[in-house]
């Protein structure tokens, strides 16, 4: 229903759709917003149920028309846009030394212009390097980007080793607090301090980064990929979408580790995303040929669809998607 001075739709019913509390096919009653009692209300909305845009429709021949009283509806449910997703956060998850604290640092580095080194797991090491729950955020001189990457302790086949899978679910819907401990056979819970009970949808995460070594792709255990499959699957139920990180393209590949500008001329690539998309049904998109130069100096980054669906872009190290995405 349209905003009006005095009546149109009702600012409460637009900040209840806004969180998702709103069910489709609601009548709007301007004096009468949605109360909680109503069979239309959501009680407990899931990320995909709340609202990831807003879009305001103006009309440019009415723009000097604007009365006081709608600029300030219009105020309150733009700041209350603003004030419930601050930065978008982006979850890594992988095996122990896949690349994911690797990952961080080189897309820190590419926003940042400066190296980081950070958290690095020794070249063939069993057990992770990464052991806490950690935030990193960009920022360069113009001030900081509207994202913030999450990296966790890296999985292992072994029921009993690596992150718990429980965590990991945990942390997707924004329960673990930074800084928390991760222990391989006790997930964190409801009484601990690290553990967050109400968390809002800034406090969620909005992607998840699967990190996978494509030098160990065919070497996954089946306990690994049952794990791996447990988090991808509740990912897709809250609405979040994945996109897949391919780390150590330049062992996996001779053409490859002699120039990483290759990346897009190596069958053995190819047959690796192949590979990645078939284990994981996420399906790869076509569009990962157009990455920049500048990012393909790094890493084989690439996008994917989930369950077929058009539901991730490879945003998160691409430029020009960030400038659009930028606080208002
Ligand atoms: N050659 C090569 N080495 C890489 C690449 N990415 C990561 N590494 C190396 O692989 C090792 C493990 O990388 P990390 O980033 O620490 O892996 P991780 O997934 O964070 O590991 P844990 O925290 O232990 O689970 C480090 O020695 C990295 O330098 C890559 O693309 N190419
Ligand atoms: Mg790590």
């Amino acid at each position: 229903m349209g905003a009006e001075e005095k009546a149109g739709v009702n600012t409460q019913d637009i900040i209840s759709a806004l969180k998702g509390h709103m069910k489709e096919g609601y009548k709007f009653i301007s004096n009468a917003p949605l109360s909680e009692s109503d069979h239309y209300y959501n009680r407990n909305p899931s990320l995909g149920d709340q609202m990831h845009c807003l879009v305001n429709v103006i009309a440019a021949d009415r723009i000097s028309l604007m009365s006081v009283e709608y600029i300030k509806k219009w105020k309150t449910i733009r700041e209350t846009a603003s004030s419930m997703v601050e930065q978008l956060n982006f979850l890594l998850y992988g095996l122990v030394g896949a690349g994911k604290s690797s990952t961080i640092n080189t897309i820190r580095s590419i926003f940042e212009g400066r190296l980081y080194v950070n958290c690095l797991a020794a070249a063939g090491s069993t057990t992770s390097q990464t052991l806490s729950f950690g935030s990193y955020r960009l920022e360069d001189e113009e001030g900081s980007f509207p994202f913030a990457f999450y990296d966790v302790m890296g999985a292992e086949a072994d029921a009993k080793a690596g992150v718990n899978t429980q965590d990991i679910i945990s942390a997707l819907k924004g329960h673990i607090k930074e800084g928390y401990k991760f222990s391989s056979n006790a997930p964190v819970s409801e009484s601990d301090h690290g553990y967050k009970r109400n968390p809002s949808l800034g406090d969620q995460m909005h992607c998840l980064v699967n990190v996978i070594a494509a030098d160990r792709i065919s070497m996954m255990d089946k306990e690994f990929l049952n794990k791996w499959k447990t988090i991808r699957e509740t990912a897709s139920s809250m609405g979040i979408p994945q996109v897949v990180f391919m780390t150590t393209v330049d062992c996996a590949c001779e053409l490859t580790k002699e120039n990483l500008q290759n990346i897009y001329k190596s069958k053995k690539i190819q047959e690796k995303m192949i590979q990645c998309s078939n284990l994981t049904d996420l399906k790869q998109d076509k569009r990962d040929g157009v990455m920049k130069e500048k990012e393909k100096r790094y890493r084989a980054g690439t996008s994917m669809n989930v369950n077929g669906k058009k539901k991730c872009r490879a945003e998160i190290i691409k430029p020009a998607c960030l400038a659009s995405i930028n606080k208002p």
